[in-house]
Order: structure tokens, then C-alpha cells, then sequence
């Protein structure tokens, strides 16, 4: 079951449900900001202060970062357009009582082309069930290649940022952009502090352990995976942002960022995949 809903200023939502999962996508940025398990927490942190308005970045849920992750010069703004811009709905489709496919689409247009000349079409599916999978496909309409990076910029809800071990990123090497520095995870991360890291050459799958529940993240197409916390001070001065909700979330980024960035030619495509099982 489906339908297209509005909030007061007319900004626009799918909500769907099935028989064991809900969930709500906006159509600016096919931006997943509600998703829950009958039975279980919701998934995603998604901050009672976040804007649902045109052209605001939503606070929470799963961010589209596209065609760039981080902000890497001023032409384009952090974590790229895409999730500013409105998508289309192609297809819902319940695949079974317990499935339902959303396949949704943002076309390069003239406001586009005018942020990155380029054409291109970029496709977002979501299956929705007991787990959660995302696939964000771009496809290079152009003559000529053209370069991204990415990241589903996925706010998981926790019990508190204390209570959490983060598994799978052992000895992998990472780039703290805190004090822009490479260096290599020796063991599982608890957090204790903000953390900005960028790990690189990521394995395709990462664990989240909470106290009341394991969250296992599984991934194709993407060689890096982020991990942020903004730990106090950082989290008072952001937008939508209450004071402590640096405590009720962490990001884990299945992404292609920095040196991990994706080069594609003329007619060709590349596909990240995620599922989130828990
Ligand atoms: O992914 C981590 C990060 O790049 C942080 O540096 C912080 O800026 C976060 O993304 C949130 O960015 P946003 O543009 O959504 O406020």
C-alpha cells in the first residue's frame, strides 16, 4: 500500500506499507526518512527539528550525497545537489505481502547542468521489508566521462553513543578529517569523541552493535565507508540539529569518497548497493 502525501507548505512524501515494514521517502532527494520494522525501533535518526521544505537539506534519514561527497570546491555545495533536488516516482511495486520496490529517478536538467555540466541519470530502488536495501545507480548519458564520489549518509538510531561498538573496519586505513591524517584501525570503535573518518578499501560488510540490537551493514559497488559522530560542541552549532542528539545517532556512510572516487565513461554506469539487515 501506497500513497503520495503533503505536509502543510506542500512538500511531498511517498508513504508506503506492507505487511511487516513502513516507511517515508521524500520525493526531494528520494530521501528515506522513516523506516520501521513491525515489532521493532525505527531504523534511522531522523532530528525533530529537521525542515521538510524545498531546497533545505533534510536532517536525518538517509541523505543522497551526489555527485560529490564532502565539499571539495566551491562550485558545488557539500554533499553535492542531488539531495536538494526533486526525484521522480518510476515505480512502486509490492514484489510480495512482505516486499515493496520503490524505484525512483532525478534527470540532469538546466538547473542541474548549470551546478555540473553534465547528462546523466541517476536511479534510486528501494526495497523495503524486513531489511532495508538501497540501490543508487548513475548512468553516464554524456559523450564524455565524467568523475563522482558518493554516499548514502545513512543516521542510525541508537541507544546511546556510549552503548555502541562498531566491527568490520579493523585494520583498514582511514583518513581523519578531523586533523587530516591517514591512519590504520587497530580494533572495533566505540566512540568517545567527535569522529570524521573516511575509511578507504572497505570490506563489504560492517556491524553496528547496540545494546538492544546488532545491525549488519552489507555492501556492493562502494570502497569506502564513513563514520561521523559530531560529539557535542560540533552537533550545539549545526543546522536542525538539537543540543544532545549527538547521543541518539551515529553515521555509517556507505560511500565512494576522496581517493575511492568512481570515473565513468561515456554510456556507462555504476551501481552502489546496501543492504541493512537486523
Ligand atoms: O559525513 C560526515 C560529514 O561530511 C561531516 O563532516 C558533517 O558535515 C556531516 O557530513 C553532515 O553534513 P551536512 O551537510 O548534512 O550537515
Amino acid at each position: 500500500m501506497y500513497s503520495i502525501q503533503k505536509f502543510e507548505n506542500g512538500f511531498e512524501y511517498l508513504e508506503l506499507s506492507n505487511a511487516v515494514a513502513k516507511a517515508k521517502i521524500a520525493l526531494q532527494g528520494a530521501h528515506l526518512f522513516e523506516y520501521s520494522v513491525r515489532g521493532k525501533e525505527d531504523l534511522l535518526w531522523l532530528s525533530p527539528l529537521s525542515r521538510f521544505e524545498e531546497g533545505v537539506a533534510i536532517r536525518g534519514g538517509v541523505p543522497l550525497c551526489w555527485p560529490r561527497f564532502g565539499s571539495l570546491d566551491e562550485t558545488m555545495m557539500q554533499h553535492g545537489f542531488a539531495r536538494l533536488f526533486k526525484f521522480k516516482v518510476l515505480k512502486v511495486e509490492e514484489l510480495n505481502k512482505e516486499t515493496t520496490l520503490l524505484h525512483m529517478r532525478l534527470s540532469d536538467s538546466k538547473e542541474s547542468r548549470e551546478l555540473w555540466d553534465h547528462l546523466f541519470e541517476l536511479d534510486v530502488v528501494f526495497k523495503i521489508s524486513d531489511q532495508l536495501e538501497i540501490t543508487l545507480m548513475t548512468k553516464n548519458l554524456d559523450t564524455k566521462p565524467f568523475i563522482i564520489t558518493q554516499a548514502l549518509h545513512t543516521y542510525f538510531k541508537i541507544s546511546d553513543i556510549a552503548n555502541i561498538t562498531i566491527k568490520g573496519l579493523q585494520n583498514c586505513y582511514y583518513i581523519d578529517t578531523l586533523r587530516d591524517e591517514k591512519c590504520k584501525e587497530q580494533e572495533s570503535i566505540t566512540i568517545d569523541q567527535e569522529i570524521d573518518r573516511v575509511y578507504i578499501d572497505t570490506d563489504d560488510t560492517i556491524e553496528l552493535y547496540d545494546k538492544r540490537r546488532h545491525i549488519r551493514l552489507k555492501t556492493e559497488g562502494s570502497a569506502s565507508t564513513v563514520v561521523w559522530n559530531p560529539w557535542q560542541q560540533k552537533c550545539s552549532k549545526m543546522s536542525y540539529m538539537p543540543q544532545d542528539a549527538y547521543r541518539e545517532f551515529v553515521c555509517i556512510e556507505s560511500a565512494n569518497a576522496f581517493d575511492d572516487f568512481i570515473r565513468i565513461g561515456s554510456k556507462k554506469s555504476h551501481t552502489l548497493h546496501l543492504t541493512v539487515s537486523f
